[in-house]
């Protein structure tokens, strides 16, 4: 591999105390091609970048997200490497990353966090926060990765044009990775080591807020392609809550007491859960027939090539 054939990708915002040193690693290891985004830093990020040989762009929205989208579209090179610029990860291990790509094995890398950090990377509401997202992701979509919303990862343009992206904050690793699985690419992660951040730099990430946008958003996406599963948990939520009204009902009856209105609402709320459900399989029913549409459009695609 050249490594002039691989961009490195770097979003910054406010990391002027990380972002010098990591430029300086990852030209050292023999990556020059160094795209920094940046968010309009105030602290003289982009200078530094620069300074030390780095394309800088300014991101013309807001947010982590809407920073990599700009940025896909500016990369030309086949390989691309996207790293945090606050030195929470080593520019030596890119190579591992990008391994698997080189050797055709897959089309999209992720540094897998969760098995080698560092104490005090991650506080323990990271820890679980991202173990539970992670359980969420795989029930959901029916895989088995284990660190969805990491940083760092390697990926090849093609895969990467590949994928359709709207999220602008940091929803935007759980659309990639969701992405990934909804376009049958080939996905693999590889164990890389999570340092803590610098106590210069405060992370910008708000665990509660943006943890559960990011559930959310597994949620959302996941109706296109388990909609059993989407549907299904709206339908168990309605069961479980005619179920609870309608205990209530019989207890009161056996006692007596005739309840009318409740009664009523438990059918409403049992038919209605049970519709859901309904819905969920003619969904299933769609997606998959949709789907074997799509692979057999990309078979005579293959066939014509
Ligand atoms: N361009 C740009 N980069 C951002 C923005 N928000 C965060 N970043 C960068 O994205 C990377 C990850 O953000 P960080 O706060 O470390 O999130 P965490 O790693 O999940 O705690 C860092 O390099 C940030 O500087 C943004 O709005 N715009
Ligand atoms: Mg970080």
């Amino acid at each position: 591999m050249n490594s002039a054939d691989v961009c490195i990708l770097i979003p910054t915002l406010n990391e002027a105390a990380t972002i010098g040193q990591l430029i300086k690693d990852f030209k050292k290891d023999g990556f020059s091609n160094i795209l920094v985004i940046d968010g309009n830093s105030r602290d003289g990020t982009g200078q530094i970048a620069e300074a030390e040989g780095a394309r800088v762009v300014m991101q013309n929205g807001k947010g982590k997200g809407q920073a990599m989208i700009q940025a896909f579209e500016l990369i030309e090179s086949p390989y691309v490497v996207m790293i945090d610029g606050d030195g929470t990860y080593l520019a030596c291990e890119a190579p591992s990353l990008l391994e698997p790509i080189l050797e055709d094995r897959a089309d999209h890398v992720i540094g897998n966090r969760l098995e080698n950090y560092s104490p005090g990377a991650f506080t323990k509401l990271n820890i679980v926060g991202n173990r539970l997202i992670n359980i969420f992701f795989d029930v959901a979509y029916g895989v088995s990765l284990k660190d969805i919303l990491s940083g760092y990862r390697a990926f090849t343009l093609d895969s990467m044009r590949e994928l359709e992206l709207n999220k602008t904050g940091f929803e935007i690793e759980t659309e990639i990775s969701v992405e990934c699985i909804l376009k049958a690419q080939r996905v693999e992660e590889v164990p890389i080591t999570y340092l803590p951040r610098s106590e210069k730099g405060a992370t910008k990430l708000n665990p509660v807020k943006d943890g559960f946008r990011i559930g959310s958003t597994i949620y959302r996406l996941v109706k296109v392609h388990n909609p059993m599963f989407y549907f299904g948990i709206i339908g168990s939520f309605f069961v479980l809550a005619g179920l609870l009204t309608g205990a209530f009902v019989i207890i009161q009856w056996s006692q007596g007491i005739t309840r009318i209105p409740l009664s009523v609402l438990t059918a409403l709320f049992v038919i209605f859960g049970l519709q859901m459900f309904i819905f969920g399989m003619l969904s299933d029913l769609i997606v998959t027939l949709h789907r074997q549409t799509i692979n057999l459009i990309q078979e005579i695609n293959r066939q014509k090539k």
